[in-house]
């Protein structure tokens, strides 16, 4: 039995009690648990949905708030117990309007998914029309994919690109006029250029819809002030916790001058309705542990050191992408203006998720990716996407942007295609970019977690 020490508080002592109990009690979990500490500290993750969590962050989402049921809001629980869970949540929120200058936030969603899928669901009835952008052009698959709840419960319209690889408003207008969305959505996760939210807030009043922003994977540049905000465009914005704003697993829904407009089809304002939209419509009981780590995660977002992380961000993609575009790689729209990098390879004659399996091989970990008109299957690929949000966490600049090009352009370059999923590498390139990579993950570690595995 692992005791507490008198010396500690009590949230140091749970924690330590917990890791010590997880050794002596599960030897098999904890290897695997440390063997993934270790694989993320001594691999380069240039994967544009990643995260490094500050290790203060895991302890608020591994604290006892998990043990508090609590449905409803602070003040308004339909369980007793709940008067300290309340403070969290109340911390979680007021940060959260803080960070994005919002009138409204609502810290409960499980994720961004859920986050979209309840606000849809709300606003939607099954059949009517959703415009979002197509998931093989930059989309979500809760913007409306076939594949997706999204695609097959409402007559989902998608917009895609231009000829010069960016959203193409001109067609977003034509489409929303043509079919008469009741939302739009704007947003994307594969998709490395600014979003006019001004533009499609003007497209969605044209038609009379709502302008529904999903920020997931911009969340962190528009709380630095990098990227425009959609707050006071859309009606409603959501964002994950855990892509840009390095924070737990979970979803955030806000909304800025909207706020206060009558509710859709019914009593109260756009802001209760969205209470009404997450509990009781769409979810339960929220998650108080993972509500303490986004008010921590909210808070880190604020000082100026996340300030620095995002500016890294942008000069460590876009040196990334020019870098990969001397050497000759096709960057879908030329090269971008925020965390992602999509890299067409069909000029290279591999697919991406060959270019996947030979970076992982090597300790460069990235994802396969459509591209547009790409005609291979979602887990083959034509291209892949590159992101520099793990790499500016750790402290990496534009010169070692540089080098992870070199990297990434020594693999690519090595690689002998036998198939569309097969291929073959010289083992001597492979140990030296292994070496290489352990280096730059040495001289950058991940921050706040222990060097020595
Ligand atoms: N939205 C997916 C991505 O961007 O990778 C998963 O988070």
């Amino acid at each position: 039995m692992v005791e507490a020490s008198v010396t500690e508080d009590s949230v140091t002592a749970i924690t330590r009690m917990g890791t010590d109990a997880l050794l002596e009690q599960d030897p098999e979990l904890h290897d695997v648990l440390a063997r993934e500490q270790r694989r993320q500290a001594g691999t380069l993750s240039l994967v544009a949905s990643s995260s490094v969590v500050d290790p203060s962050v895991l302890v608020a989402q591994a604290s006892a708030a998990v043990n508090v049921t609590a449905e409803g809001y602070p003040g308004r629980r339909y369980h007793a117990g709940c008067e300290v869970v309340d403070d969290i949540e109340r911390l979680a929120v007021t940060r959260a309007l803080r960070l994005f200058g919002a009138s409204y936030a609502n810290v409960q969603p499980h994720s961004a998914t859920t986050a979209n899928y309840a606000v849809l669901a709300a606003l939607l009835r099954p059949g009517e029309v959703l415009l979002g952008m197509k998931l093989a052009e930059g989309g979500h698959l809760t913007h409306g994919s076939p594949a997706a709840y999204a695609g097959q419960y409402y007559r989902a319209i998608g917009y895609g690109l231009d000829a010069s690889g960016r959203i193409d408003y001109d067609q977003v207008s034509e489409l929303a006029h043509a079919h008469g969305p009741k939302v739009i959505v704007c947003g994307a996760t594969a998709y490395s250029r600014v979003v006019d939210f001004a533009r499609f807030r003007a497209i969605a009043d044209e038609v009379g819809a709502y302008l529904l922003a999903d920020i997931s994977h911009i969340a962190g540049l528009v709380a630095a002030g990098l990227h425009p905000s959609p707050i006071d465009h859309a009606h409603i914005t959501t964002a994950c916790t855990h892509k840009q704003l390095f924070g737990p697993r979970g979803g955030l829904i806000l909304s800025g001058r909207d706020h206060d407009l009558p509710a859709p089809r019914g009593s109260g304002t756009l802001a209760s309705f969205l209470q009404r939209t997450i509990f009781p419509f769409y979810q339960g009981a929220p998650a108080l542990n993972v509500i303490a780590a986004k008010a921590r995660t909210f808070a880190a977002a604020a000082t100026p050191e996340f300030n620095e992380t995002a500016h890294r961000i942008l000069g460590f993609a876009s040196s990334l992408a020019d870098s990969l575009a001397l050497r000759g790689y096709d960057i879908v729209s030329g090269g971008t203006e925020n965390h992602t990098v999509l890299v067409d390879l069909r000029n290279l004659g591999i697919t991406g998720l060959v270019a996947e399996l030979a970076l992982e091989e090597c300790g460069i970990v990235v994802n396969k990716n459509r591209v547009p008109d790409d005609t291979t299957p979602a887990l083959v690929g034509a291209g892949i996407r590159l992101g520099s949000n793990g790499a500016a966490c750790r402290g990496m600049s534009e010169a070692d942007a540089q080098q992870c090009a070199d990297l990434v352009d020594t693999v690519l370059r090595a690689i002998e295609p036998v198939g569309p999923r097969e291929y073959l590498l010289d083992p001597q390139v492979c140990a030296d970019v292994r070496s290489q990579v352990a280096s730059l993950c040495a001289k950058y570690p991940l921050p706040g977690y222990p060097t020595e595995l």
